[in-house]
């Protein structure tokens, strides 16, 4: 079966998903924002324990895989215990970038989202997978949300970055163009890789929040790892649900914010005419970077 979807059509898939009320979380208790009150009284100890699981195993695969920032800012996090309490990171977040964490029940329409992220609020899952989740999930989960999302959130410049990509998305939004703008918010923040010192280290959070992908995504043969481009990653479709075909690699995190800064009406209205590119592409001319070398 061939999985590589166009964006529009899984948005599409998403707004059927919450239309009907078969999104996992409770969506009955959320404001006009889609916040909630997270309950912490609610966790189970077992969950609490499935998180500490899903931390641990996490935290070991990050050394010589995720970039020193996060792996610093992961650390400060102090969420290696149990499931953490929101409001008690957003003391230390606040302190930080000006951000703040806002509980949600699950996937919202994108509008909201990006609203959110266009005022320093980054939403985050309130439920947590069940055992048999423990390597693959299809919506995000708080773990996801919050150990793949949170730690860069304390940088400033993937912070502003961040904050760009949610005005950015309204604007897309109302210019039609909110499949571009998700593919590189998918190959970014998502799947994202930078050239390190001392090679490749992953940032995307799709990437940092998985058992199986942030060793593949720096040390497989088969992917391709090509340096971000706006236009060309906007034209490239991706998987939804095995590993990806291609990553886009960022020299710093100036070269992302530079990358998202722009106005990017023009390159909407080029790529329109043209037609979208699979997921494992590789055009005349570009330069696929080779794998890291398994050190561990
Ligand atoms: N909702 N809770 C949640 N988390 C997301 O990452 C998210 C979302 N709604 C829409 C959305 N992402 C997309 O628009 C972006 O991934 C582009
Ligand atoms: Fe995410």
């Amino acid at each position: 079966m061939d999985t590589t979807v166009d964006q529009a059509d899984f948005f599409k898939t998403l707004e059927e998903k919450s239309d009907g009320g078969t999104l996992r979380g409770d969506y009955s208790k959320c404001d006009a924002r889609y916040v909630v009150t997270q309950d912490c009284s609610s966790y189970t100890g077992e969950q609490h324990a499935l998180w500490r699981k899903l931390y641990q195993r996490q935290a070991r695969l990050l050394p010589g895989r995720a970039c020193e920032l996060f792996i610093e800012s992961l650390s400060k996090l102090d969420a290696a215990d149990g499931i953490p309490h929101l409001e008690r990171t957003n003391e230390a977040l606040h302190r930080a970038t000006g951000w703040r964490l806002v509980a949600v029940p699950g996937l919202i329409p994108d509008l909201t989202f990006f609203e959110h992220l266009s005022e320093r609020r980054f939403p985050v899952t309130v439920w947590l997978r069940e055992p048999q989740e423990f390597d693959y999930i299809v919506e995000p989960d708080i773990f996801h949300d919050f150990f793949g999302h949170v730690p860069l959130l304390f940088n400033a410049v993937f912070a502003d970055h961040l904050q760009q990509f949610g005005k950015g998305g309204l604007k897309a939004l109302r210019l039609d163009a909110l499949k571009y703008l998700a593919r590189l918010y998918w190959y970014t923040v998502e799947f994202g890789l930078i050239q390190g010192p001392q090679g490749l280290r992953a940032y995307g959070a799709g990437i940092l929040s998985s058992g199986g992908e942030i060793a593949y995504c720096l040390s497989s043969a088969k992917p391709r790892r090509i340096m971000l481009d706006a236009e060309r990653t906007m034209r490239t479709l991706y998987k939804i649900d095995s590993y990806q075909e291609t990553y886009f690699v960022i020299r710093d995190y100036q070269h992302l914010f530079d990358v998202t800064a722009p106005d990017f009406t023009p390159i909407y209205e080029r790529i329109r005419n043209k037609e979208a590119l699979p997921a494992d592409s590789l055009l005349p001319g570009e330069l696929n970077m080779p794998p890291n070398r398994e050190s561990a």
